[in-house]
């Protein structure tokens, strides 16, 4: 029987809609896979079948199954007829089956030809899988939903010469030869688990392990799976997995439950890594380091992956989600816990630091544009659209003002409950939210607005002094605008850290108020809150502190009252974001060819310069030009030519203003382990000194690139790749040559020469037709395409550039949809942008979207043309 159910190719997909739910009709109690290992890879499934307590007896099994060739169903052994199979877009269905059976099906799946990277499929000479969102029935026929948990055992078998290691999830139970050249493994996975979790792997690969005893003294073997050669890379991984385990262990009570935990090292990922029950899988990007091959930013970055696919054992695993509209359970949830694991690690002001900068430059726009939605969306088309900024981030910043407004014990006692409770089950965000609110004796429902409601809310603060009562009041005034589908919002819990500053920047008590509900704490339950506090001076409030609420606050600020707030505050998140809030002004200032808006944000940065913090890495921060993404939110329209003008022309001002501080940070070569921040300022130095292109400092670059720490080959590059100087093609060919065996570090090669402020839209298809170039590569496509379009933004607006980069998303629109849709995003702006480019763009986004097919990009781009 010859049946090849694939999906719609012409981007018409169906709208899934979150209160369409309904429990499945038939559940899958168990799971026994056959899995034969090749080039054409022969699958084939019993499955345990039942049918559920709420279906109706003569519902019919419709099985999910995506480009697979399907050879044979049966139902308990005997053959069902082809005619009594009826095939549909993304699977079939079989009607009048009983009450319980056992499905046999057998089909062919070819991991090579798989170009999607979903599935089962070929990364580099090894096979591994991605099932998360629908994966799985790409590699045999099932009911691919997460609440549908099956106990899986698989058999693999391959030959032994090119596939020696063979993994699933849970443990190894048997293993041995299969004759002609092949062996075999038996793998069994006590937990019932969705078909998202599922994992195989069959590569040649060298095992790297260590041992972690688990508090309540459970030995497990901790195994990395990489390719030969890349062993010494494991290191820091292995340790922040142990850290990891510890840290979840003392923070929260939570053990690991298996005896093996293993991470396979995949060179071709579509994002981050994957958190299969016992067999994560990774990007290599977010494993392999070591200090001459990654940047301290990269050895964050691992640690911080690591730590959230361990944490998803409990949170998305042992408590899984009911569909996927709930994805910010297990999601935002998993964030916030990595977040916390990182700021414990690292240093929580910093940490916040890095947080909110992320979280503005990525979902902010995001929850300005065309596709901004909900953290629990309402409807979606492809859910893998919905792995985003603000379903990961904002939907932590969620859990963390759930845990602002109830403190730690109660989260704590509340984050138990809710997983022994609902452990081994499917659950929804409303049951997380009960059980935090049931934990701690307080109403939480107003929050299930903020997973609700797109669009990030404006805070407007404003002040008055009455003298003669020697009273400040304080009046602050929250509205979120509109956003696509949803023109009127309502009021939000805002929790809001505050602090009071006196006039001589001592820090005030926060006055006896309904709204206070703890010491700096207030409950911003309305549109508007009001304080009054004493004083015979007006006091500086300053919020929301460690940015307690994920909120754009307009406060009616002066520039001296940024400035106090950039040097008296003790919140040092408010001090990084006051001058952030300068950058924004000075740069509006350049952009209406106002240079005297520079002087505040000079005065500012120059007082901290002469009187530093003691930590290099906030120190770094404070004086950190703000990112591009988030800056150019700040308008309601932008001119990019002159947006990118005003933004070099601030750098070269920073730069002359601090020229003999910035001369002395960069001239530090701090190489040691333990010198992170050290490398992170001398870094910020370089990038506004190289700027001036003084010879000194283009030479420091230059021979700085021939080092050996990779923090500081790449700040000197990147640097050198924003000046004119010829230093930079000297340096860029020479990192070529000594990298160009390490893929990796290839990728930020590429990356580099991508974002170079002179690399033309031309220079960038030289780049693509690159012998080291690689379409299958999402890191490699990356590094050159998205890099290119977020960085190099002076190319990137132009005709030729948006030409371009349509070209690529028509390209890997064909192979590889999920990744051309996560890549869409810089084209779909075109609402904000003055003309010509808007113009420009929209045309560009119509004719594209003629020419693609899958529903994954179709969905994007209609959002931005709607
Ligand atoms: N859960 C995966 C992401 C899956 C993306 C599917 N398109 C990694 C993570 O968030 O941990
Ligand atoms: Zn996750």
């Amino acid at each position: 029987m010859a049946g090849d159910s694939s999906h719609p190719s012409d981007g018409a997909g169906a709208t899934i809609r979150r209160t369409d739910y309904r429990p499945p009709d038939y559940l899958i109690d168990a799971v026994d896979l056959d899995v034969r290992v090749d080039t054409d890879t022969a699958v084939t499934a019993h499955l345990t079948i039942r049918r559920s307590d709420t279906a109706a007896t003569d519902a019919p099994l419709v099985l999910d199954a995506r480009d697979l060739a399907l050879d044979e169903v049966a139902i308990d052994d005997e053959a069902v007829a082809a005619q009594r199979i009826a095939h549909h877009a993304g699977g079939f269905t079989v009607h009048d089956v009983p009450e319980r059976f056992r499905l046999t099906t057998r089909c062919t799946i070819r991991p090579e030809a798989n170009t999607a990277l979903e599935g089962f499929y070929a990364s580099g000479p090894m096979y591994c899988t991605q099932c998360e969102a629908h994966g799985f029935s790409r590699i045999t026929p099932f009911i691919d939903r997460p609440d549908v948990l099956s106990r899986f055992r698989v058999r693999l078998s391959a030959d032994r010469e090119r596939f020696p290691v063979l993994l699933a999830n849970g443990d190894c139970v048997e293993q041995g030869e299969d004759g002609d050249g092949r062996h075999y493994a038996v793998w069994a996975d006590p937990f019932a688990k969705p078909c998202y979790l599922f994992a195989m792997v069959a590569g040649d690969l060298a095992r790297v392990h260590d041992r972690h005893t688990t508090g309540s003294g459970r030995e497990i073997a901790l195994e990395f799976y990489v390719d030969h050669g890349n062993e010494h890379l494991v290191g820091h991984a292995m340790s922040a997995l142990k850290q990891a385990m510890r840290w979840d262990e003392d923070t929260f009570g939570l053990h690991y439950d298996l005896d093996t935990y293993m991470v396979v090292a995949a060179r071709a990922f579509n994002m981050g890594a994957m958190e299969n029950k016992g067999l994560n899988i990774f990007n290599a990007a977010y494993v392999l380091a070591s200090p001459e091959t990654a940047t301290d930013a990269t050895f964050e970055a691992i640690s911080a992956v690591i730590a959230h696919e361990y944490f998803h054992n409990y949170t998305g695993n042992r408590v899984t989600c009911r569909d996927w509209f709930q994805l910010s359970l297990k999601e935002g949830l998993t964030v916030y816990r990595d977040q916390r694991f990182s700021e414990d690690l690292l240093g929580a002001d910093v940490q916040r630091i890095e947080q909110v900068r992320g979280l503005r430059a990525m979902q902010f726009p995001e929850d300005a544009g065309p596709t901004a939605h909900p953290v629990r969306p309402d409807a979606y088309k492809e859910v893998n659209n919905f792995y985003t900024a603000t379903v990961y981030e904002k939907g932590a910043e969620i859990v963390r003002m759930l845990r602002t407004r109830i403190g730690e014990a109660a989260f704590r006692a509340g984050l138990r409950r809710y997983l022994e409770v609902h452990d081994g089950s499917a659950a929804t965000i409303e049951d997380f939210v009960a059980a935090l609110a049931e934990a701690a004796g307080v109403d939480l429902e107003p929050f299930m607005r903020w997973y609700a409601q797109a669009g990030t809310p404006r805070l407007q603060l404003s002040r008055e002094w009455d003298a003669a009562a020697g009273v400040t009041a304080i009046t602050l005034r929250q509205w979120t605008p509109p956003t696509p589908g949803q023109p009127d919002k309502q009021a939000l819990p805002v929790p809001l850290r505050m602090e009071l500053l006196d006039g001589e920047g001592r820090a005030m008590a926060l006055p006896e108020h309904p709204a206070r509900v703890g010491d700096d704490l207030l409950m911003m339950t309305d549109e508007t809150l009001r304080i009054e506090v004493p004083g015979d001076a007006p006091v500086l409030p300053v919020c929301p502190l460690a940015f307690s609420a994920p909120v754009i606050l307009e406060g009616d600020y002066s520039a001296l009252d940024l400035q106090r707030i950039a040097v008296q505050s003790h919140d040092a998140f408010a001090r990084w974001d006051a001058i952030q809030q300068m950058h924004a002004r000075a740069h509006a200032g350049l952009m209406r060819d106002d240079a005297s808006a520079l002087e505040p944000l000079l005065a500012t940065m120059q007082r901290i310069a002469a009187a530093p913090p003691g930590d290099d890495a906030l120190c770094a921060h404070l004086l950190a030009p703000p990112r591009a993404a988030w800056l150019w939110e700040q308008y309601p329209v932008v001119d990019p030519a002159r947006f990118t003008a005003a933004m070099r022309e601030q750098k070269a001002a920073i730069g002359r203003a601090l020229c003999g501080p910035f001369t002395v940070w960069a001239q530090r070569n701090p190489i040691a382990e333990g010198q992170a921040g050290a490398r992170a300022l001398a870094n910020t130095a370089l990038e506004y000194l190289a700027l001036l292109e003084p010879d000194a400092i283009l030479a420091l670059a230059r021979r700085r690139v021939d080092g050996t720490n990779m923090t500081l080959t790449m700040g000197a590059l990147l640097a050198l790749s924003q000046t004119r100087s010829s230093e930079f093609a000297l340096a860029s060919s020479a990192f070529y040559q000594h990298w160009r065996e390490h893929p990796l570090v290839l990728d930020r090669w590429f990356a580099v020469r991508a974002g170079a402020a002179h690399t033309s839209p031309e220079q960038i298809r030289e780049l693509l037709a690159h012998e080291d170039f690689d379409w299958r590569n999402p890191n490699r496509v990356r590094a050159v395409a998205a890099t290119f379009a977020r960085e190099n933004l002076a190319h990137f607006h132009t005709e030729a550039g948006y030409a371009l980069y349509a070209g690529i998303l028509e390209r890997l629109d064909g192979s590889n949809p999920q990744l051309a849709a996560r890549m869409c995003r810089p084209l779909l702006g075109f609402a904000r942008l003055a003309d010509p480019w808007s113009t420009m763009q929209r045309e560009r986004v119509r004719d594209l979207r003629a020419r693609v097919r899958s529903v994954d990009v179709c969905e994007m781009l209609d959002a931005a043309l709607a």
